[in-house]
């Protein structure tokens, strides 16, 4: 019997921590970044049981580089991160589904995710990155692959400006398909983007709760801007995912970041969502463990009604039904 190479484990035989899963370089004709931190090795299992039909609502694949080649005009160059590791980590957290968002380093070029979306036997559902100049056809081919929705990325250290215009004439192109928009700011952005936002034509999801700064109080003028948008617009949800990201003082509890995302879940539990964000791009403070931001759920969902609402049926409805 031939060995199978630990390299080239099948998704089967991946178990997140064990052989073939750590990654550490980008294939291809690609080098990681020299300050790249890939994601967890060995991240551990969960203590809470997630309730059953579970969604990662937003999560990345990344290449493998040799096989869907990084955006010649990203700004990181990331470890691979393949399909098949996704499903392992799926599995391991009691996850049943995944939304697999587009990640800037592949740019406009959906390949890596309509790959994985294809292969997900149906599991999966996709947030693609479009230009105006896409054709029909091409938005036919991603509705068909499992694509709800497109991003819009307004991070500058993320991607180049693209023009409220051009963004208009996408929102109208995708919005008769019953697509909906995510969109990435930074919470210090959001004045001057809050017009816009309130103006686009279809349902919205916010990345992050807005990235709040979470040293200021949750009841502070920064965050009640973003309240305010939630309130004045039903359309719009909010992730309230990567408490990694916003967190100061840190993993396993991620606890300042708590009153935030609780907040929003009380206020709008028919409008969050929930995501690991694995493989975690940009994570330059530490690498999370997915088994403590699963573990993080019951600290801001603390009733399973609000559980099932996060996890199952606000994600159902907006990639599963349309
Ligand atoms: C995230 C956050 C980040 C990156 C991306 O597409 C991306 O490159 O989304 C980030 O660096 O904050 O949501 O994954």
């Amino acid at each position: 019997m031939s060995e199978i190479k630990a390299t080239s484990a099948p998704y089967g035989a991946l178990v997140p921590g064990g052989p073939g899963w750590a990654s550490n370089s980008a294939s291809g004709p690609f080098t990681m970044d020299p300050d790249w931190r890939p994601f967890h090795p060995r991240p551990s299992r969960p203590t809470f049981e997630v309730p059953s039909d579970a969604v990662d609502a937003h999560c990345h694949v990344f290449g493998p580089g040799a096989e869907f080649p990084y955006a010649p005009e990203r700004k990181y160059t990331p470890c691979d991160a393949s399909k098949d590791k996704l499903w392992a980590l799926r599995d391991f957290l009691g996850l049943e589904r995944n939304v697999i968002v587009q990640a800037t380093c592949h740019g406009a070029d959906n390949r890596a995710v309509v790959d994985a979306l294809r292969a997900s036997d149906g599991r999966a559902r996709g947030v693609a990155t479009v230009r105006a100049d896409v054709t029909d056809a091409e938005l036919d081919a991603l509705d068909e692959a499992g694509v709800r929705g497109v991003r819009f990325n307004f991070v500058k250290r993320l991607v180049d400006t693209t023009p409220p215009e051009v963004l208009r004439g996408i929102a109208t192109r995708i919005e008769p398909r019953g697509w909906h928009i995510v969109i990435y700011f930074e919470a210090a952005d959001l004045p001057e983007l809050y017009e816009f936002f309130g103006s686009l034509p279809t349902t919205l999801v916010v990345d992050h709760m807005g990235r709040p700064d979470v040293t200021q109080p949750v009841d502070g003028p920064e965050f009640e801007l973003f309240l305010k948008l939630l309130h004045e617009h039903p359309n719009i949800y909010s992730k309230v995912s990567c408490p990694d990201r916003l967190s100061k003082t840190g993993a396993p509890g991620y606890d300042d970041v708590v009153p935030f995302a609780r907040r929003v879940i009380e206020e709008f539990s028919d409008r969050v969502l929930w995501g690991t964000d694995w493989p975690h791009p940009n994570m330059k403070s530490h690498m999370p463990d997915d088994g403590q931001l699963v573990d993080f759920i019951p600290k801001i969902a603390p009733t399973p009604e609000l559980q099932r609402r996060l996890l199952v049926r606000n994600p159902m409805r907006l990639y599963w039904e349309r």
